[in-house]
């Protein structure tokens, strides 16, 4: 057999038993939520037709012609009986875009569709776009919040780093034609973590922000803010207010951002967010979750304190190491709840919980008292009510 047919076929059957691997959930688990086995999207369940060129005459090594290098922070949504998820496809060339993986099952059989996403530009086009948060809207749309990057006009002569970060904003009722919107406006040089809340307050369009001065430094921005706006064709905020904090020596010292729109339930809304602190190693980016209220989602009514899921074992490590994050969550009307997480800025998993035990967590855990004698203070209640149950 030719080395082009031999690698052909072997890489076929490596990606057809991935795409079909069976997962199933870790034991025991926290009680808030299950982890499951294996990563529900990688790099490696990129198509072979999106990596090889397939003509043996061009190609006699079946060799990687336009590699994929990552596959992380999904979106999420159910939509006609099917899991989707909104990856975020880096290539080897460091470019993000946008690629629907789609299952039946919310924790395994994700495969991508034939072609990723042909986003849409506006007329200052994107360098680079990901993070993608979909939201269905009661006003009947789908709505695809992300982060549009482009380098920063006014970055000195030979700083290549620079960036200005905005939120860009496509809808959709299908997932397979997008319109491109204006991206959103606010008073803020840079923003990311943009997300559309799924129903008007005040008539308006209410967006959860993430204002910063620098494109990695938060600056003066202090923790994710909270904005409406008239429309959205041409979505404006004019006066954003910070809704939760970031504070000193906590799981959200350095920065914070909502994760994906929140879920609704008859005691608020459940938000899921991620925090980021400093470590000699690092930033290190955990998830963590609060509660709002259902009639004033911008007023926060419960901070269950530390983190709700930090990076373990191989989640650590990757091509940004250290780092949990979520842009995508699907809650069913049964009460399940899927997390759907990336690790590391590398591969995507799910977790899965229920909005009883989602709130359980969001009102039972106790906040951070941001003290060490506080914490023990805290604990030491914790022991003594637990002692009195003792027999
Ligand atoms: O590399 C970790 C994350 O960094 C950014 O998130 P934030 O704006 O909160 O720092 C994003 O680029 C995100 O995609 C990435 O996972």
């Amino acid at each position: 057999m030719s080395t082009f047919n031999e690698r052909k076929q072997l890489l076929t059957e490596r990606y057809e038993a991935l795409v079909k691997r069976k997962n199933e959930p870790e034991a025991l688990g926290n009680g808030v939520f299950d982890r499951y086995v294996h990563p529900v999207l990688t790099a490696e369940h990129a198509p072979l037709a999106w990596k090889y060129d397939f003509n043996p005459e061009t190609n006699p090594y079946f060799m990687e012609r336009l590699g994929v290098h990552c596959v992380f922070n999904p979106g999420a949504i159910f939509l006609n009986g099917k899991y989707h998820l909104v990856a975020r496809v880096e290539g080897n060339d460091r470019k993000s875009f946008f690629a629907i993986a789609e299952s039946d099952s919310a924790v395994d059989g994700f495969r991508f569709r034939d072609h990723p996403i042909l986003l849409p530009e506006t007329s200052d086009p994107d360098v680079n776009v990901y993070d993608m948060r979909l939201v269905q809207h009661e006003d009947g749309w789908i709505y695809g919040l992300f982060c549009t990057e482009r380098k920063d006009p006014s970055a000195p002569k030979g700083d290549l780093s620079s960036a200005i970060a905005q939120c860009g904003i496509v809808r959709t009722k299908d997932l397979k034609q997008w319109e491109r919107l204006a991206d959103l406006k606010t008073a803020s040089n840079q923003q990311r973590n943009v997300v559309l809340h799924p129903e008007f307050v005040d008539g308006k369009y209410a967006f959860y922000t993430r204002p910063q001065d620098g494109f990695i430094d938060t600056g003066s921005g202090g923790g994710i803010g909270w904005g409406l706006s008239d429309t959205i064709e041409n979505a404006v905020i004019e006066s954003e207010v910070i809704i939760d904090e970031r504070h000193y020596h906590t799981i959200k010292e350095v920065k914070n951002g909502q994760g994906p729109a929140p879920i609704k339930t008859d005691k608020g809304w459940i938000h899921i967010a991620h925090g980021v602190r400093n470590t000699a190693a690092g930033l290190r980016y955990v998830l963590y979750a609060f509660l709002s209220d259902l009639q004033e989602p911008s007023k926060v009514t419960h901070r269950p304190g530390g983190h709700l899921l930090a990076p373990e074992g191989i989640e650590r490590v990757g091509d940004v190491s250290n780092v949990a994050f979520c842009n995508g969550v699907i809650a069913r009307d049964n009460g399940d709840v899927y997390i759907y997480y990336a690790s590391s800025d590398t591969r995507c998993h799910v977790a899965a919980t229920t909005v009883d035990q989602l709130l359980d967590y969001c009102i039972h855990t106790p906040e951070d008292p941001l003290r060490s004698r506080a914490c023990v203070e805290q604990r030491i209640a914790l022991i003594e009510r637990n002692l009195q149950l003792q027999p």
